[in-house]
């Protein structure tokens, strides 16, 4: 850990007078001062034992100071699957402790919001050509145009890419593909929010509100990290990526975890991983992943969660953090219920309502401690990352527990 120490000041330059004797200077006590020939300037270093004193004392204090707000501090780890919801909470926790999004960022926000729609709309368009089968001949260049990608768009200006996705909306079978397959299983789960409000998030001087920014989908490349005050204690949030090629570098933010918030999408039952995660290699980190866990990893995204969640749970690393399961998008889970049947995904499944579906895909996970673990408690709560109540609510929740768990440890009651 980086420890901040104040610079030292710089040493003072003394200006002496060019006719003082060499050796009288040299002698004067605890002070070296240097001459130097050509100026009269003469730099001075002042090894002074009060300085270096001063200096170590203040290197003390800092450390001190870290170490009681490492006592403080309460470091928790948002871990899933890619597309889980991970970064929606920490964007919820920025605007319920940490007065939401400067200026710059929400214009960067603007700019995501379009990109979000060209690949709303270019899973649109193939989802046209799979399943209307009348489109009109005039319409099929403009459908081909985004179905064979949006690569396209670099180097076009704001009013020409406004034009063509209200252009695109405005086509008959894409209207009709919206009406009948609202939930098509290809669509990005921000289809349904944006898709309703277009004309109006494109129109001028639109400025996104909290809602908007929630439902935007920037894939985590990196890592997200914030602290914040909660309950007389600092939180470190560490939000990282989920995509197969990311979690390898889960590893590094393992040591000192309190607690791990896994969230799994509910909604992603029917949804199989991004073609580009497909094609890459399974991440098989063996300090990570127990050697028994190098095994092909599943297509379907909910199978992958169940897989990574087990995986994570058998981590050595992780043997003592508490954790709390967020089965998320429960609002996308029940819409969808009706038009693809749980039990169509997954074979195990004989329930009826959208409740046994819901315990059915807790325990699914739940099921996935191995059987030294069988006393550890798992808490669980059903989410919706973009309902910022919901959040507040839930995540007071497991902090509850977290705290709590942290203070025993402590041996504070
Ligand atoms: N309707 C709905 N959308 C959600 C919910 N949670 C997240 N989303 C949306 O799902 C998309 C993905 O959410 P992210 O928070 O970016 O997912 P992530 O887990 O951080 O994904 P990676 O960064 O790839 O690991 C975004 O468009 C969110 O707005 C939810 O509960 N309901
Ligand atoms: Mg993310």
């Amino acid at each position: 850990m980086g420890v901040a120490i104040a610079k030292p000041r710089e040493p003072p330059t003394i200006h002496v007078n060019n006719n003082l004797d060499k050796n009288e200077l040299s002698g004067a006590s605890s002070n070296a001062i240097q001459i130097v020939p050509s100026t009269t300037k003469v730099s001075v270093a002042i090894r002074d034992l009060r300085m270096q004193v001063a200096i170590s004392s203040r290197i003390d204090q800092t450390l001190q100071n870290e170490k009681i707000e490492d006592l403080t501090r309460v470091k928790i780890l948002l871990l899933g699957g890619a597309d889980a919801g991970k970064s929606t909470i920490l964007k919820q926790m920025r605007i319920l402790h940490m007065n939401g999004f400067d200026a710059d960022e929400m214009h960067s926000f603007q700019k995501y919001l379009r990109y979000n729609l060209f690949q709303i709309f270019h899973e649109v368009a193939i989802g046209v050509e799979e399943c209307v089968t009348d489109i009109a001949n005039i319409e099929k260049n403009k459908i081909y145009r985004f179905s064979e990608g949006i690569s396209w768009i670099i180097g076009i200006d704001e009013e020409q890419e406004i034009e063509f996705l209200l252009d695109f909306i405005k086509l008959d079978c894409v209207r009709s593909f919206i009406e009948l397959y609202p939930n098509y299983s290809t669509l990005p789960d921000n289809a349904s929010y944006y898709i309703p409000k277009l004309p109006a998030l494109l129109s001028a001087n639109y400025k996104p509100t909290a809602e908007d920014i929630l439902h935007l989908r920037i894939p985590t490349t990196s890592v997200n990290e914030i602290n914040f005050a909660f309950s007389n204690r600092t939180i470190r949030l560490i939000d990282v990526g989920g995509q197969r090629t990311y979690r390898k570098k889960w590893i590094h933010y393992f040591d000192g975890v309190a607690a791990v918030l896994f969230v799994v999408s509910m909604a992603a039952y029917d949804q199989s991983l991004d073609e580009v995660d497909k094609m890459l290699k399974p991440v098989l980190h063996k300090d990570i992943f127990p050697v028994e866990a190098v095994k092909p990893k599943p297509d379907n995204r909910l199978r992958d969660s169940a897989q990574l969640f087990g995986d994570m749970l058998r981590s050595k690393y992780l043997a003592t953090a508490a954790f709390i399961l967020f089965l998320n998008k429960k609002d996308l889970f029940w819409k969808k219920l009706p038009i693809h049947p749980l039990g169509k995904y997954v074979n195990a499944y004989k329930g009826t309502n959208n409740d046994e579906a819901a315990e059915f895909l807790k325990e699914y996970f739940l099921k996935r401690k191995s059987k030294n673990d069988k006393d550890r408690p798992i808490y669980s709560h059903f989410t919706c990352a973009t309902d910022t109540e919901n959040v507040e609510f839930v995540f007071k929740a497991a902090c509850e527990i977290v705290l709590q768990k942290n203070l025993n440890k402590s041996g504070i009651q």
